[in-house]
């Protein structure tokens, strides 16, 4: 397969995605949109051509491992692993329901292909150090991936794993940061800066950093995890500079964090994200 078919094939995926996204958190009626669908594209790249794994066996050994350290993007994890054969990916039409076991903030004991518990923001990131460390220890060739939010970003934690990966120069550990420029209360500029830039704090942390200037680009993203596996004695920290709610007809201009549309403006953005993989199909070939 070439390059260009292969990169086809990941912005069908990422189509996908983004429609079963919505799917999954409109089952519920609302819920973390803006950033589900800003990763739906880092979600595409990783499960559907860089990382290791077996849905058969979500807890194989040698797997990579994914840890969404930004947990309550649960539903585009959800919607990823569904479509990859870990369950039916209707079972996600269950979201934060009661006795549910697709939570709407990612938890292990819950949820087959979740590797690690995480919801609380700056937590994940130490805990995928602490994966990434022991499969080093035992010799296995394996990945870690952590996505962390920019507004996650000023939790301390972030930084105290960010220090202690660098100085163990673990080049195993992934960090794709989702730089969408918002959070929860607005824009990370008004809350609370990063000063010269959230790339500018990993390196100053001794990470290797790659700016990926439209993180919602599969070929992107897929060049830089490539550059990322030549690093040979740093952690790596990717800068997906995003768009917070990238596909969502009533999200993507307002940024929104959490959102509750009408049962018409769920139905109208499922049929826009629809519309959308049907055209991106129809691009095969063209
Ligand atoms: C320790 C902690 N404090 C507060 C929250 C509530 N909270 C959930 S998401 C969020 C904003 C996160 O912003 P960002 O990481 O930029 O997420 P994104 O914009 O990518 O969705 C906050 C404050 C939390 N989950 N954990």
């Amino acid at each position: 397969m070439s390059k260009e078919q292969k990169m086809q094939e990941l912005r069908e995926f990422a189509a996908e995605i983004r429609v079963e996204t919505l799917k999954i958190i409109g089952s519920r009626g609302f819920g973390h949109v803006g950033g589900s669908m800003s990763l739906a594209d880092a979600y595409a790249v990783l499960y559907g051509a860089v990382m290791k794994y077996d849905p058969k066996n979500p807890t194989w050994e040698d797997r990579d491992w994914c840890v969404l350290s930004k947990g309550h993007g649960g539903p585009v994890m959800y919607a990823t692993l569904g479509l990859k054969g870990f369950y039916p990916v209707e079972n996600a039409y269950q979201l934060n329901q009661p006795h549910t076991t697709f939570p709407s903030h990612t938890d292990h004991l819950m949820t087959p292909g979740v590797d690690l518990t995480t919801g609380s923001l700056g937590q994940g990131i130490s805990e995928a150090v602490g994966a990434a460390l022991g499969n080093r220890a035992q010799g296995r060739d394996s990945h870690t991936f952590v996505f962390v939010g920019d507004g996650e970003a000023d939790e301390g934690q972030v930084w105290e794993a960010a220090q202690f990966a660098a100085h163990y120069k673990m080049n195993n550990l992934i960090c794709l940061v989702d730089n969408n420029g918002r959070q929860l209360d607005g824009d990370v500029n008004v809350v609370m800066s990063h000063g010269k830039g959230i790339g500018a704090k990993f390196d100053a942390f001794g990470w290797h950093v790659i700016d990926v200037a439209d993180g919602n680009d599969v070929e992107q993203i897929y060049d830089a995890i490539q550059e990322a596996y030549k690093v040979e004695d740093k952690p790596i920290a990717l800068i997906l500079n995003t768009v917070k709610g990238k596909g969502a007809t009533f999200a993507e201009s307002t940024g929104a964090h959490s959102s509750q549309p009408s049962k018409e403006e769920w139905d109208e953005a499922i049929k826009v994200a629809e519309e959308n993989l049907a055209a991106v199909r129809a691009q095969k070939g063209a």
